[in-house]
């Protein structure tokens, strides 16, 4: 996959590319991330990007004619859809992931100031994407949000092939717990079916404590669940033990 990324800082961008699951893909060749900073396809002889708001008002917004200069020399290596990190998009989701997933080449606008000149939005930009409802200072983390979920899917990046699968069935549930060694920590012993090397029991009750986190931790996901007959025995199961937990303290 072939990301183009649009943004004034292309320097933040070294945190993907220096670490973790995004460097083994950029080292694998998987990915191949390339940045455009508007900055280099100014006219301006001071380099600027941004402008005061026609109307007035506070703070700055970014000129369209840089942007859409560094967009379409960002589309012209690939021919990918254009993508602009907004406050005002859609909210990012794993189905939107994988959509995105399996596109060829992305290009991403990350913009920085107030906003965005809303003409270089309509004539450039296909779709936008927020990442939750909070306020940052700009696109450029979000973008790289959006690259380390993407990355996840492109074949022969994750270690755990299984991984990327098993997320599209916990996508709508919660994890269960992890344990790993020492058996005792401070007193605090693991659960004792995930001892007993039974696959069964072991498959039983990690599905029992994520049906009962999510119903616990995220009612809203579960609500949107079709549960079948094991799974809503076994959530059963999980709140007749919480609740009598629950009334003996
Ligand atoms: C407080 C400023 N807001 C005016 C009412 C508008 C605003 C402009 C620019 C808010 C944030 C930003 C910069 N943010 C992003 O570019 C951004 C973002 C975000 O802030 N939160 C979640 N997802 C995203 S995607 C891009």
């Amino acid at each position: 996959m072939r990301i183009d990324v649009v943004s004034i800082f292309p320097q933040m961008f070294d945190a993907v590319r220096g670490s973790g699951m995004t460097r083994i893909a950029l080292e694998r060749k998987k990915l191949q991330l390339e940045l455009w900073d508007p900055r280099n396809f100014c006219e301006d002889r001071y380099r600027r990007v941004d402008e005061r708001p026609y109307g007035g008002g506070p703070g700055m917004v970014m000129q369209a004619p840089p942007l859409a200069a560094a967009i379409r020399a960002a589309r012209s290596s690939g021919h990918g859809r254009v993508i602009c990190l907004s406050p005002q998009g859609p909210r990012l989701t794993q189905e939107r992931v994988r959509s995105l997933a399996g596109a060829p080449a992305l290009v991403l606008l990350a913009g920085r100031y107030e906003g965005i000149d809303q003409r270089l939005l309509d004539k450039e930009v296909d779709e936008e994407v927020s990442i939750g409802d909070y306020v940052l200072a700009g696109g450029e983390l979000p973008a790289m949000v959006l690259i380390e979920a993407l990355v996840r899917y492109l074949p022969g990046v994750l270690g755990n092939a299984g991984s990327v699968e098993a997320d599209s069935f916990s996508d709508d549930m919660l994890d269960w717990p992890h344990y790993t060694r020492p058996e005792d920590f401070e007193g605090a012993r693991v659960p004792a079916p995930l001892l007993t090397g039974n696959h069964e029991e072991i498959r039983r009750w990690r599905l029992t404590q994520a049906l009962g986190q999510t119903w616990l931790r995220r009612p809203d996901l579960l609500a949107q669940k079709q549960l079948n007959e094991e799974e809503r025995q076994l959530l059963a199961a999980f709140r007749k033990q919480y609740e009598e937990q629950e009334s003996s303290e």
